[in-house]
């Protein structure tokens, strides 16, 4: 439930912040562990100061939520005028990247993407080694582990993060922070990280954070393309989308408590005993396709689901769960 409230707020913040659609991009184990750690708050640097590299939206909102708690802020970013609201909040203007680095234990990055990380942080390695770097650009696990193995080659503490919030979620309930990497830095400022939104910490495999983050995305924009459908699907006979949504809403809201009986049935493999079987659903997502068709409108998003129930109708699971399709997804052929 965590989850679909995160994805309920990223919708909502996402339409308060989409410029053109730009925003709306970047919104949504043994210590390989699945689940991710209880742990109890234990800052050793209660009172450590930080710097943020990256003002945009998102490192201006982060910048923020450490000065309201009084901590001594440093703040760079490539167009310098973005730091101007927060040096009037009290935080530190470095002049360049090297200065701002210089100024902290804890430094994070939030910019647009991992070149980026990589563009600013690689030259400052030596004064990097001994500080502990947080990154909170949204990646690709691949990105993450790769970033984690330079920081441990140049004696950097690295601990790698996900943003389930939008910028005015930060430090507010509701906003969710993902982590993982070095458990040392995540126990050590974790009074740092909680002024953000709850954290949650993943695993030492820098990777898993942005794994989650992303599986939780892909579920938001499955969830929003579904959406997107079934408006289109209306709007065929005048249906206004403000008219429609608050049906949308109550109506995935009454259905998202299934998710964990779902989630039961793929953890057990046993696809026997659920209600609704893959014939079943067949049926109606063909009689989907069927009337989008018939009104005129793109097939695409029910044509996935009508494809991964067909190849469990052909590999002979029609009688199965329909959550079957899962396998298809886990198991490409
Ligand atoms: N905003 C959101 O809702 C999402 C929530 C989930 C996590 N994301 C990720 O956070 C990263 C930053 O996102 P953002 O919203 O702050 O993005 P922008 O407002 O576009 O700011 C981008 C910053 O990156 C700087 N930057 C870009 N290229 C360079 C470069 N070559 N050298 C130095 N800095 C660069 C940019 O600087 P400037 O354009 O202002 O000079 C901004 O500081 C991102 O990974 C999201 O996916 C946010």
């Amino acid at each position: 439930m965590t989850y679909l409230r995160v994805t309920t707020y990223l919708f909502v913040g996402t339409c308060r912040h989409d410029r053109g659609g730009k925003r709306l991009h970047r919104r949504a184990t043994s210590e390989k562990q699945s689940k991710p750690e209880k742990t109890t708050v234990n800052d050793t640097n209660s009172a450590a100061s930080a710097t943020v590299l990256g003002l945009g939206e998102m490192g201006r909102a982060l910048a923020r939520a450490f000065l309201a708690d009084g901590r001594t802020t440093t703040v760079w970013n490539r167009t310098a005028a973005k730091a101007d609201e927060l040096v009037a909040r009290g935080a530190v203007r470095a002049a360049t990247v090297g200065e701002a680095v210089a100024a902290s234990p804890v430094v994070v990055v939030c910019v647009l993407d991992y070149p980026t990380v990589h563009e600013l942080l690689d030259p400052l390695a030596e004064t990097l080694s001994g500080r502990v770097v947080v990154n909170l650009t949204t990646g690709t696990p691949a990105q993450a582990r790769e970033t984690a193995e330079w920081a441990a080659r140049h004696g950097i503490t690295y601990l790698d993060g996900g943003i389930m919030a939008t910028p005015d979620m930060i430090a507010q309930p509701g906003s969710l922070l993902l982590y993982s990497g070095s458990r040392t830095a995540f126990d050590e400022h974790r009074a740092l990280l909680d002024l953000l939104g709850e954290s949650r910490f993943h695993g030492e495999d820098a990777g898993l954070a942005s794994l989650h983050d992303l599986a939780l995305l892909s579920a938001m924009y499955s969830m929003f393309a579904g959406f997107l459908h079934a408006t289109a699907l209306v709007g065929t006979e005048g249906v206004q989308a403000t008219e429609f949504a608050p049906t949308v809403v109550g109506w995935l809201t009454a259905l998202a408590p299934i998710l964990p009986e779902f989630a039961k049935v793929i953890d057990s493999g046993d696809y026997a005993s659920e209600v609704q079987n893959v014939n079943f659903t067949k049926s109606a997502i063909d009689s989907i396709v069927r009337v989008s068709r018939d009104q005129g409108i793109a097939v695409d998003v029910p044509g996935v689901v009508q494809k991964l129930l067909d190849q469990q109708v052909a590999e002979g699971h029609g009688e199965s769960g329909s959550t079957r399709i899962y396998e298809g997804i886990r198991h490409p052929a």
